[in-house]
């Protein structure tokens, strides 16, 4: 495979995953949730900040003084997985850590739609953020749009705070859309304007960017909700480099958490011999339709030698996890399952 370029590693850099032994934790803290920004973070002051719906405005005091709402909700980067495809897509390289989960809170936007009387022959609602930069060529804000009826969704967020705090400078402050269920770029962060479309937007996020498929020459599918995935806590303890784990013999429970933005996760199973044979986990409380659902599994890991552990999810709505990687020309969804290399060890 052809090795990360210096430019990849400083996209990797400054966009950083979730290290997965935050996996422990139902909410992730802040600073360890996934972090994924096109260009800069803009300088955004409170104060002189109002977002623009249609012809009216609103500053953050009024959009606060607002019915509130809060969501536990998993957000995965469409890009997460990328960099386990072959030939590997060029962007930024992923391997499975581009995930986390947050409460939001915020204001519901469908009233504040409903509010702009929302004219006959509306289609989409566009998002525009104040970050600025150029891709594929072009100069743009980062715009992403979403039809009218998914906007309308009552679970659709304005959100003005992250785990109980405003949102920080890079997630967004002082607001940001938050769409339950669909892939990262959906939650446009910096919001300065919302906008009732009468066509499709043909931005270069929306028609270029985010479709799943073969060559330039297709269209392709456009990403919506994210594919079932389940993440391992790494047992055990990890080599520097190569991370790979390292364990002492005897019984361990594994865990992980397991998520799907098409239905709620209705089985997740493990293999300890890379995908073999596989035992049902047992699924953890639920803490929000919208969030990652913890598992657990016992593990007699009394014989020492090398393992293979993997863990795989089914949604309610039949998904299943591949075990192939399911390639792309801009390598999303890649929700094949995890393989972690396990050494246990005699006492
Ligand atoms: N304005 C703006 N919104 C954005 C982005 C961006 O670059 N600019 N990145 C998107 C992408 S691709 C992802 S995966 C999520 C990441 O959100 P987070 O950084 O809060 O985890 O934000 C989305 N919203
Ligand atoms: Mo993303």
């Amino acid at each position: 495979m052809e090795g990360i370029s210096l430019e990849e590693l400083q996209l990797a850099a400054r966009n950083h995953g979730m290290p997965l032994e935050a996996l422990r934790y139902p909410v992730t803290p802040v600073g360890l949730h996934y972090l994924l920004i096109h260009y800069d973070v803009p300088a955004v002051e409170a104060e002189g900040w109002r977002l623009a719906i249609g012809d009216r405005s609103y500053s953050l005091d009024e959009l606060r003084g607002r019915p509130a709402a809060e969501h536990t909700v998993t957000m995965e980067c469409a890009g997460n997985g990328r960099a386990r495809l072959e030939p590997r897509p060029v962007s930024q390289p992923w391997l499975l850590e581009a995930v986390g989960t947050a409460r939001w809170r915020g204001t519901p936007l469908a009233p504040l739609l409903e509010e702009t009387d929302i004219p006959e022959g509306t289609v989409e609602v566009l998002f525009t953020g104040l970050d600025r930069g150029v891709e594929g060529g072009e100069e743009q804000a980062f715009q992403r749009a979403l039809p009218l009826e998914e906007a309308l969704r009552g679970e659709v967020l304005l959100a003005y705070e992250m785990n109980g705090a405003p949102l920080p400078p890079q997630h967004g402050f002082p607001l940001r859309l938050v769409v339950p269920g669909w892939y990262g770029m959906t939650n446009v962060k910096w919001l300065s304007r919302i906008e009732l479309l009468d066509e499709p937007f043909g931005g270069y996020q929306q028609s270029w960017s985010y479709r799943v498929r073969q060559s330039e020459e297709e269209a392709g599918e456009p990403l919506r909700r994210m594919q079932p995935r389940s993440l391992l806590v790494p047992p055990g303890i990890p080599e520097f480099l190569t991370r790979a784990r390292v364990l002492d013999a005897g019984p361990c429970v594994l865990r992980g958490r397991a998520w799907s933005g098409w239905a709620p996760i209705e089985r997740v199973q493990v293999s300890v011999d890379g995908g073999e044979s596989w035992a049902d986990a047992q699924l953890g409380r639920e803490l929000d339709a919208r969030a990652w659902r913890g598992w657990s599994w016992e593990w007699d890991a009394t014989e020492p030698g090398e393992y293979v552990i993997c863990s795989r999810a089914t949604d309610a709505a039949g998904n299943v996890q591949p075990v192939e990687p399911p390639w792309n020309l801009k390598g999303y969804s890649n929700n094949s399952v995890e393989r972690i290399q396990v050494t246990v060890r005699g006492r």
